[in-house]
């Protein structure tokens, strides 16, 4: 019989191994950090899977866990164990209390909550995974299998866990047309040419991959919403989303354009109070329950960016969402109303305008106002995801209001998957700030959680913006993605642990690769923020365009607001209350008393709360000018650092994951150092104080390409300035162009790095001779953005182990593929230290 039941379920596990075949071609949730078939364990876990009752998702828990049991175990060669006789089974507490009335099970689990353990019942073994619903028993079945897989201890003694906070959704910038709004891993999963893609597999994988961290939303297309999406058969399509994330416990949720009731509705008007208005919301609420009867909610950009919004009638945020609400109520559904609102076209002669203000100027007042099933969506920073920002006050400007934290896990600001940036650290800090309100302990991971002001609803909200390219675009990265969904569910785990456990599943459990990955991991925002912009300056990008490369005055001299104020004698923004915007005064007593004051603020926000002259000195006594040199100079280094970490993992890891990731840390070195020479010469000149070290404006064994001998190539002048060293490039307009340069060193061996601009829209080619002999060839194929040369595509190729000796002629070839113009920076000649 018990032979009979395994031959049964093996053939369930089978035909479901063949369908993940199938998906395997394109994209599994194995490609993150799901485990497969490592047959790691000998586990005792009895191998008769089932589910207790006969939902679709304990139906999805059971399948999940035989085959993690037969991941774990190698299962084939282990059909013979005596472990058969015993069972193990999945459902709810209910159920399970039903089918084993004498086993002693807590009776208190509450929604998405789990309990598991092994123990005896009648003489044979019996492990159970109870769910406080359905949703939990999926949650238990992942836990199980993870604490398994880590060798933790769990099993025995039995375990019990719930989520910190009942909202944990990732949000995707999908557009209709399959283009992701600051996606950096290709087109979307769900949308195609206007409409719902025919093939959603990789959106049941993509709801898998999310249950196993406890994600139980997902928002699936742009705050900035296409209205299209709302009409009936696009309806119908997204209801196909929903049934493809269904069997995980992960719902669909939708941004919508408030302004839809006019542009698709044919209404004359959109204001929230118009009641022909109400009624259109009503009526497409109750059209949207019809066919997705578990739909969450949804997501409202207004009144920003040039999204339309309330303000256009007099009407606040709260009027806007609280019909959205209402139309939601009865069918168990919630508003996300994002509290990104501000005025994108702000006065920047004034001293006293404040993008910072915006999203507390504008809610605190209304506080209270929002109905029940409404949740206000707070950015973790007053700005906008930048590599470091201060918490948002509004967190505890909202005490009678449901709160949830928006955070970015697609790097945006953070180096767009092309740097590697562990970002849970940052977000860690974020969680355990304490905002003191009413002059008490109040993190913010307890305010959204609700505690802290008795809320019920609240939770934490991830702009993933996942594609077609392995999820994330970058292998590493995903381990943002998986700290996002342990975080939403305990933020008190520390970024370290979640590291150690994604590194362990999704890299190799031997303990030097995870001590090396985990190390890498936890060093890399602290180094991004180093080359990118420290003491608060926030990220100091393109914040017009691509946010992506260094910028400086990008964010000065416009509305937008991002502003840093670096003038020829200082930089920072005044923000206190005394003699700035007043920004600090939306904090608390007691944390605005710490950033009113120079004294107390701490030195990396030093600069968006004061302004302060380049030689006002840190708390070390180190000058803010010298920091800016040597911060950039360690920055550039612990890039560098990153790949030398990596490169020791050769042979120990998986060949194509060292490889991937070999050739982005690579490229991410390159970059740091663009970025480092980017800011130092900038401030160098602006300042006129020079380094300490001698460094800035420096560049030994560099050889601009501006002062070569050209053939072809013509002297051009690079926007912004400070991302080609001196300014200058050389650009080809040729067929083919090329630069020499004589070398008048000393003989010895070098390294030669090529500085070149990777434009978009051409594969340029590269080559580098000596005396004549071609010492390398290589091609402009990088993805980058910008079709001009700047900091975003000036790219770095080092050829290594060259031998030179003084009056060798050293050339570098361009062939231009229009529009990439070959253009090139200089190249930089290193003597290889004697020990390599
Ligand atoms: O960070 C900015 C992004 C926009 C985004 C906006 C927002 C979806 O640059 O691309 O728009 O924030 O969060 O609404």
């Amino acid at each position: 019989m018990a032979h009979r039941r395994v031959q049964f379920q093996l053939g369930v596990v089978l035909a479901f191994a063949l369908a993940r075949g199938f998906v395997a071609a394109a994209q599994t949730a194995d490609q993150a950090w799901l485990p497969q078939h490592h047959g790691y364990l000998r586990t005792e876990i009895p191998y008769a899977v089932r589910a207790l009752g006969p939902g679709l998702l304990e139906r999805s828990a059971a399948q999940e866990l035989f085959r993690g049991i037969e991941d774990l175990t190698a299962a084939s060669s282990y059909l013979g164990d005596s472990n058969l006789n015993g069972q193990t089974i999945v459902g709810t507490a209910r159920e399970v209390r039903t089918a084993f009335p004498k086993l002693e099970i807590p009776n208190d689990l509450g929604p998405d909550e789990y309990w598991f353990k092994q123990t005896q019942y009648k003489g044979r073994a019996l492990l159970v995974v109870a769910g406080g619903d359905e949703r939990g028993a999926i949650y238990g079945v992942f836990s199980l299998l993870r604490s398994v897989y880590l060798s933790e201890t769990l099993l025995y003694a039995g375990h019990r866990e719930r989520p910190a906070m009942p909202i944990r959704w990732v949000d995707e910038w999908d557009n209709p047309d399959g283009i992701v709004e600051r996606g950096y891993a290709g087109r979307s999963i769900f949308f195609e040419g206007g409409n719902v893609r025919n093939d959603l597999a990789p959106v049941s994988e993509y709801a898998r991959l999310l249950a196993s961290v406890g994600i139980n939303g997902v928002n699936v297309n742009n705050v900035n919403a296409a209205p299209q999406l709302l009409d009936a058969d696009h309806i119908r399509q997204l209801a196909r989303i929903a049934d493809a994330m269904r069997p995980w416990g992960v719902r669909l949720a939708l941004s919508v354009d408030v302004a839809s009731p006019q542009k698709i509705g044919g209404l004359a008007t959109y204001d929230p109070l118009d009641p022909s208005v109400r009624a259109w919301w009503t009526a497409k609420a109750n059209e949207i329950f019809a066919l997705i009867p578990d739909f969450a909610g949804f997501t409202v950009k207004a009144d920003s960016e040039g999204q339309p919004g309330p303000a256009s009638y007099g009407r606040t945020p709260a009027d806007a969402a609280n019909t959205l609400a209402a139309a939601l109520e009865p069918h168990g559904g919630v508003v996300l109303y994002r509290a990104f609102v501000y005025n994108h076209h702000l006065d920047w002669r004034d001293p006293k305008a404040d993008r910072a203000r915006a999203a507390y100027d504008i809610f605190h007042p209304l506080d209270g106002k929002f109905a029940a099933n409404v949740v206000v969506q707070i950015k973790e920073g007053p700005i906008d995801f930048q590599a470091e920002e201060p918490v948002s006050p509004l967190f505890a400007g909202l005490e009678k209001t449901n709160a949830a934290m928006e955070l970015q896990i697609t790097q945006e600001y953070t180096g767009q998957q092309r740097h590697l940036v562990y970002l849970a650290p940052m977000w860690k800090e974020v969680l355990d700030f304490d905002l003191r309100a009413e002059g008490r302990s109040t993190p913010v991971k307890e305010i959204i959680a609700g505690s802290s002001f008795k809320r019920t609803l609240g939770g934490m909200v991830g702009v993933a913006s996942v594609g077609r390219d392995g999820w994330l675009g970058s292998p590493l990265a995903l381990a943002n993605l998986y700290a996002f969904g342990r975080l939403a569910w305990d933020p008190n785990l520390s970024p370290e642990t979640i590291a150690t456990e994604w590194t362990r599943q999704t890299v190799s459990t031997d303990p030097e690769v995870v001590g090396t990955v985990v190390k890498m991991l936890m060093q890399s925002w602290p180094a991004y923020v180093n080359y990118t912009g420290p003491l608060g300056m926030q990220t100091l990008t393109d914040i017009t365009g691509s946010h992506y490369g260094p910028n400086i005055e990008a964010s000065e001299n416009n509305g937008w607001g991002q502003w840093h104020r670096a003038d020829h004698l200082g930089v920072g923004m005044d923000r206190t209350v005394a003699t700035g915007t007043g920004f600090v005064g939306q904090y608390p007593p007691d944390v605005a008393r710490i950033y009113e004051s120079l004294a107390t603020t701490p030195d990396d926000l030093l600069t968006f709360f004061h302004h302060v002259p380049y030689t006002y000195k840190l708390h070390d006594g180190k000058t803010v000018i010298q920091y800016i040199y040597d911060s950039h100079y360690e920055g550039a280094e612990q890039a560098a650092e990153l790949g030398r970490e990596w490169a020791t993992l050769e042979g120990k890891i998986d060949q194509k994951l060292y490889q991937d990731m070999h050739g982005r840390l690579v490229y991410q070195a390159g970059h740091a150092v663009v970025w480092r020479d980017a800011i130092v010469q900038y401030f160098l000149k602006l300042s006129g104080i020079p380094d300490e070290m001698g460094r800035a404006g420096h560049y030994p064994g560099r050889l601009e390409a501006e002062d070569a001998k050209l053939t072809g190539y013509k002297i051009i002048d690079v926007t912004p300035w400070e991302d080609a060293s001196g300014g200058k490039a050389v650009a080809c307009a040729e067929k083919s162009c090329t630069a020499e340069w004589t070398w008048h060193g000393p003989a010895g061996r070098f390294n030669i790095a090529v500085q070149y601009f990777d434009l978009q829209g051409g594969v340029a080619k590269f080559t580098l001779d000596i005396n004549g002999h071609p010492a390398a060839t290589w091609t402009a194929d990088a993805t980058l953005p910008s079709r001009r040369p700047n900091g975003d595509n000036s790219t770095r190729y080092t050829v290594h182990n060259l031998d030179l000796k003084h009056g060798d002629l050293l050339r570098i070839e361009g062939t231009p593929d229009c529009p990439d113009q070959a253009a090139l920076d200089y190249i930089e000649v290193t003597p290889v230290p004697p020990q390599s």
